[in-house]
């Protein structure tokens, strides 16, 4: 059961954040708009909200996701491949101590960004990509080990236009993937339910299961079909400005 969900609304400066999407520049109101849809979304789903402030210094730090991994057992600080989202960790850290007593940090020559990571109830997939290395997966590795976790690393730095695992990848149940064209025929993914999306829906593939709910990015009707067909509720959400910034729907929120 998920309780409590950490946001941070976008900043002034959102638009200056790394993007290779090329679907044009976000438009700051309508994202804060889909932001309040997405808040109010977690709500429904019975999560509190922790809101943080818009840090206009840090562009990509809507992307909340990306800077820690959150587990039952203990909380890990990411440490971000892209060096301009380093900062960003430090802004939540004060956050995760009031929530958490055990917090571990991804340190040097590691890096690891949260959107690499899939946890699949005690099992964790831990992407290899552009932005965790492997000092950073193994690191974390490490720490779920110790806490009682498993995990299996799934490399996806051949994989063009994966930015992060969870760009296409998601868990709906401890058994149960949705899992995108990309990763379709993974083996590592193999031994659990794969629900698959269609190449036309492949943004989608990065969705949230949040208690009795899952949250799907608009423009997606099959997987939603294909949810709702096992016996799924799902929730739909306007993603279109965080999609301009290659951002998912799941690295909007850090849910625990
Ligand atoms: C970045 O490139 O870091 C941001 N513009 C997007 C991060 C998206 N994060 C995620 O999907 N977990």
């Amino acid at each position: 059961m998920l309780t409590r969900a950490i946001v941070r609304p976008p900043g002034t400066s959102f638009a200056r954040g790394i993007t290779s999407a090329q679907l044009g520049e976000p438009d700051l109101a309508a994202a804060l708009i889909q932001h309040g849809s997405y808040s109010a979304a977690l709500e429904r789903c019975g999560l509190s909200l922790i809101p943080l402030e818009p840090d206009a210094r840090f562009p990509d730090s809507t992307f909340v996701e990306d800077t820690a991994v959150l587990t039952d057992r203990v909380a890990i600080l990411a440490r971000p491949g892209a060096p301009s989202r380093q900062g960003e960790v430090a802004l939540l850290a004060p956050t995760l101590a009031k929530c958490y007593e055990e917090r571990i940090a991804i340190g040097e020559p590691g890096t690891l960004d949260g959107g690499d990571v899939c946890p699949a109830g005690d099992h964790f997939f831990i992407g290899i990509s552009g932005r965790t290395n492997e000092a950073g997966a193994a690191q974390l590795a490490g720490v779920l080990a110790n806490h009682g976790y498993s995990s299996t690393p799934v490399d996806i730095r051949g994989f063009p236009g994966l930015l992060h695992l969870k760009s296409g990848l998601s868990c709906v149940d401890d058994d149960r993937l949705v899992v995108g064209p990309r990763l379709a025929g993974h083996p590592a993914l193999g031994g659990f339910e794969r629900v698959l999306v269609d190449p036309e829906e492949a943004y989608a593939a990065n969705c949230v299961r949040a208690n009795a709910y899952v949250l799907v990015a608009d423009g997606a009707p099959r997987l939603v079909a294909a949810l709702e067909r096992l016996e799924y509720s799902v929730i739909t959400l306007e993603m279109s400005e965080f999609r301009k910034m290659d951002g998912g729907l799941s690295c909007l929120s850090l849910r625990f």
